[in-house]
């Protein structure tokens, strides 16, 4: 009777690799004069020892390995539908907002006239008086630094602190379609010529220590609206360098993006800053939404 020799396991070992099936292998060695239940045997430990078969150990292990990695490795950005209402006019609360350019990777829109000439006047005299020069989070400590990358002064208002803010809050949050609750207050900044804010994310990022003091309070930002209060001769932009995209100033316009979806993944093509402002100055209010209710 044949045995197992190095030839017979090389012919085993071939015939697992080129696809046959067990059986066909068993009756090949049936005929050449083995034992049924010898044939199986090694027909059967043949294809345990298989690196594609899943009962081989070592199939396991690749697979767990594979596991690990795709959760460790950063996962592509899904875009799932941003909440803000579909159309070419939003109805915000207590006013029609047009929408004048959609793009889709990153989120960002485009909205004309979210606020009167009237109303950006107002935010702007009620502010000019009481601006300080704007801080960044320090992505170690968490504290707002005063840094050269922002070049700019600004002011915050408390949700609903009165019933002119309490009508932009209610606007913007209608807008964004978001919970009123989940917004931060509006910040009102004012850049000099020259002044300009260099590319950053607004959310905070999970991998540096300092953004858990910020999200330890309603959770991660999940979206922006920037409203320009005048328009800007020349620069001062919002851009966003790895989209090739800028938007222009233009009074009670405003940019609305989106970061964080639905599996609370962050889009890195978010990337955005304030240009440098080459002519005259820039005047924003901008308002962040988080995941949960803040403040
Ligand atoms: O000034 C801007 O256009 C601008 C752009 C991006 C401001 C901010 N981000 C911000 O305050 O986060
Ligand atoms: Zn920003």
């Amino acid at each position: 009777m044949p045995v197992v020799d190095a030839a017979w396991e090389e012919w085993l070992s071939s015939n697992v690799a080129r696809g046959c099936s067990p059986d066909s292998m068993v009756d090949a060695m049936v005929q050449a004069g083995f034992a049924t239940d010898a044939a199986r045997a090694a027909v059967h430990k043949t294809f345990s020892q298989d690196p594609a078969n899943p009962a081989n150990p070592a199939f396991a292990a690749a697979a767990a390995t594979e596991a690990a990695l795709a959760k460790a490795a950063p996962q592509t950005y899904q875009y799932d539908d941003p909440p803000v209402a579909r159309g070419n006019v939003i109805r915000a609360h207590d006013r029609d907002v047009r929408v004048l350019m959609r793009c889709e990777r990153p989120q960002v829109i485009v909205f004309g006239d979210v606020l009167s000439p009237d109303e950006c006047a107002e935010m702007i005299e009620r502010s000019r008086h009481r601006l300080k020069r704007s801080t960044t989070v320090n992505p170690d400590t968490g504290k707002e630094d005063v840094i050269r990358n922002r070049t700019s002064e600004g002011i915050w208002y408390q949700r609903g602190e009165d019933a002119f803010i309490e009508r932009m809050d209610r606007r913007i949050a209608s807008l964004m379609n978001w919970p009123v609750e989940n917004g931060e207050g509006l910040q009102i900044l004012h850049y000099g010529t020259t002044g300009e804010y260099r590319p950053h994310f607004d959310y905070f990022p999970p991998d540096q220590p300092g953004s858990a003091v910020h999200t330890a309070q309603g959770g991660q930002r999940v979206a922006t609206l920037v409203i320009y209060l005048n328009d800007v001769s020349d620069g001062g932009e919002t851009i966003f360098p790895e989209a090739g995209m800028s938007v222009a100033a233009r009074q009670g316009g405003a940019v609305y993006f989106r970061y964080m979806n639905g599996q609370r993944q962050l889009d890195p093509l978010t990337l955005h800053g304030g240009a440098p402002v080459l002519g005259g100055d820039k005047w924003i209010m901008t308002k962040w939404m988080r995941e949960r209710a803040y403040g």
